[in-house]
């Protein structure tokens, strides 16, 4: 019996979309999925002239066009974005970083999402980068990349470190290794990675190295992190509501007790003392801190140098004071880990612990 045409015509209609479907579904599943989240920065920067490398505006190249000049990340995976913010980073609140956290923490629970990308300004990527390792409970890959130079310089890394940022993310081998930074063909630690050049493309390192590096679309991997991070973590950003406010001092010689008695008094729960050497403390600002202790402020020592880390009753007595030592975390990373841990403690040794951990 012929088949009215009608009827003939809707069947082949059917047939043609479900093949189509069938085969769009297939190339879609042949490839991992990966969510482009953008916040702004250099990576989304745009320069008056391609001489201006240092000199030019952030955070004004949106996520679509970003993506839309890298047609060879279709080589490597589905990549969808999503404009989360347009700010440089710089400007970053905790409001921002619990925002851009949610994200990625909701994301990561789909099962059509096999890794993140966060294209961030360089100024406070490390920031992001360990709150991120802190809270996001998966293994799942998160990549947090940015660059240097605007797309519109010389020499623009922005490219290359966004295709490795995908590639690192789309790959099985990238997963429960923490939040990763690529930059400059490296793979580091969202935990040990800070921005140590302030004005040359290799300006992310870590004292204790990349955990490996990325070459022509390869992982090649040399490490693996020992602090807990994502999956391992006791934090949970689905838990976090806010981040109570821990703010950093820095101590130089003749250091006057003006700042810390100002922030002391701001309502804050942790000072982060960020001091000479090995965290030392001016005699006159020891008992500065010592009256802040006995008002309820916790007080971390850090370091304001670059390696090594904080040790415990060397240059001050902790055990006495019942003050933390940030082992090797930096201050700006010290106060990320002091007010996440906040979130869950304020028992003095329990935020050590929690220092030695992560
Ligand atoms: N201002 C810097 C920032 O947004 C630009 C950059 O280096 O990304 O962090």
């Amino acid at each position: 019996m012929r088949m009215n045409p009608w009827r003939r015509w809707l069947t082949g209609l059917v047939l043609a979309v479900t093949g189509a479907v069938g085969s769009a579904q297939y190339a879609v599943s042949s490839q991992p999925n990966v969510v482009v989240l953008a916040t702004g920065g250099t990576i989304a920067g745009a320069g008056a002239s391609a001489l201006n490398s240092a000199t030019y505006a952030a955070a004004k190249v949106p996520v679509d066009k970003l993506l839309a000049g890298l047609p060879e990340l279709t080589k490597v995976a589905n990549v969808r974005g999503e404009q989360v913010f347009q700010i440089a980073s710089e400007s970053f609140t905790n409001e921002q970083l619990l925002t851009l956290a949610r994200r990625v923490s909701a994301l990561v629970k789909q099962a059509d999402v096999d890794g993140i990308v966060v294209t961030h300004g360089t100024d406070t990527l490390e920031e992001t980068a360990y709150f991120l390792n802190l809270v996001v409970r998966t293994s799942k890959p998160i990549v947090v990349v940015g660059s240097m130079r605007p797309g519109t310089a010389l020499s623009a890394d922005g490219a290359l470190n966004l295709y490795d940022a995908v590639v690192v993310a789309a790959s099985n081998d990238s997963a429960g290794k923490g939040v990763l930074v690529t930059m400059n063909d490296e793979i580091q630690s969202g935990r040990d990675v800070s921005k140590n050049v302030n004005i040359k493309t290799n300006a992310f390192t870590s004292q204790w190295g990349p955990l490996g590096m990325v070459v022509e679309g390869k992982n090649y991997w040399f490490r693996a992190p020992v602090k807990r991070h994502t999956g391992g973590s006791e934090f949970n950003i689905d838990e976090i509501t806010s981040l109570a406010p821990v703010e950093i001092v820095y101590s130089y010689g003749n250091v006057p007790r003006t700042a810390f008695d100002a922030v002391g008094k701001s309502g804050i729960k942790a000072l982060v003392h960020g001091g000479p050497g090995n965290g030392s403390v001016a005699d006159r600002i020891v008992p500065v801190l010592r009256d802040l202790r006995a008002k309820g402020v916790h007080i971390i020592r850090s370091s304001r140098v670059a390696d090594g880390f904080v040790l415990r009753n060397a240059e001050q007595p902790d055990d006495q004071y019942d003050w933390v030592v940030a082992h090797d975390l930096r201050p700006q990373k010290a106060r990320i880990l002091a007010a996440v841990a906040l979130t869950k403690t304020n028992d003095p040794k329990e935020l050590q612990r929690i220092f030695w951990e992560y």
